[in-house]
């Protein structure tokens, strides 16, 4: 099949919320067609780049699903159907991903901040973060702050990453940087953050040392970053 075409039944069936082939969609008929599953392996198989999967069908049609959950077309059951499709591609995807024998670029800690389970943008930005030779370390969502500043100490952790996805939570990313300039650890450590209603006035505001509005943006920065 050629490549465009893939991508785009891939992005249609994750809007659709359809995993694998025996599953329903919201139209009609679908039913035994190649979902996300199948069309995903397809595109490995193809030797379609990776890089492309993520950005042109994975993120881009979550992005769509976001929309159309916020004007009410979709309800939450639908949006976690595609969700669920995006997280098995990232599995089938992530070896592709992570460049085999790569030295790695130093340890990179990344969490979703306390009171947040938003955790979608964060695992695309893990999985992109290994592929591109970090050591990623994920303590998940929902993370208390004294746990995200204690594992910057543990590991030495030249980078911090730090996601929010609610206006609410997004403060609390200021509450890290302060735990890190108390417990002495602020100098030592990058703090990228990201998420939806985060952006670069908000980094300025809180201290944080970059934003990025996606995965890919995060590893160009990183590179004028090295320690
Ligand atoms: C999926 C989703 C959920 C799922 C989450 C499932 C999961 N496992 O993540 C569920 C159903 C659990 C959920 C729950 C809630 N949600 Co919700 N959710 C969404 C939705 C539709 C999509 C988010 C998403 O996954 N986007 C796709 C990913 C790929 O994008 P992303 O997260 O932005 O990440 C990219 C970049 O931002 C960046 N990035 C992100 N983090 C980081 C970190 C670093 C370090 C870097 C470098 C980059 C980076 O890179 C990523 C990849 O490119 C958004 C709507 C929207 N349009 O965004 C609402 C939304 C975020 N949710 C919202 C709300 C209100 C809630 C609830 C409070 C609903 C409720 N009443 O219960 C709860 C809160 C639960 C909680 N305590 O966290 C609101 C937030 C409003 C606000 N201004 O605060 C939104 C905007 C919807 C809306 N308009 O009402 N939600």
């Amino acid at each position: 099949m050629d490549q465009q075409i893939l991508l785009e039944k891939i992005a249609f069936n994750v809007m659709q919320g359809r995993l694998e082939a025996e599953d329903e969609g919201f139209d009609e008929g679908l039913e035994g067609k190649p979902a996300v599953t199948e069309l995903v392996k397809e595109a490995i198989r193809d030797g379609v780049d990776p890089k492309s999967i993520v950005l042109e069908a994975l993120t881009g049609s979550m992005e769509v699903v976001g929309e159309k959950f916020e004007s009410g077309e979709y309800l939450i059951p639908d949006m976690l159907a595609s969700a669920e499709c995006v997280g098995v591609a990232m599995d089938l995807l992530s070896p592709y991903l992570l460049k085999a024998g790569v030295e790695t670029k130093g340890k990179f800690i990344i969490s979703t901040v306390k009171g947040d389970l938003h955790d979608i943008g964060k695992n695309i930005v893990s999985i992109m973060l290994k592929g591109a030779g970090y050591e990623v370390i994920d303590l998940g969502a929902d993370v208390p702050t004294d746990r995200i500043v204690g594992a910057v100490k543990e590991h030495q952790a030249p980078y911090l990453g730090l996601s929010a996805l609610l206006t609410t939570t997004m403060r609390v990313m200021g509450d890290v940087i302060e735990k890190l300039k108390e417990e002495g650890v602020r100098e030592s450590v990058k703090v990228l953050i990201g998420g939806a209603p985060t952006s670069k006035e908000f980094a300025d505001q809180i201290g944080a040392d970059a934003h990025c509005k996606d995965a890919f943006e995060a590893t160009n920065i990183l590179k004028t970053m090295a320690h």
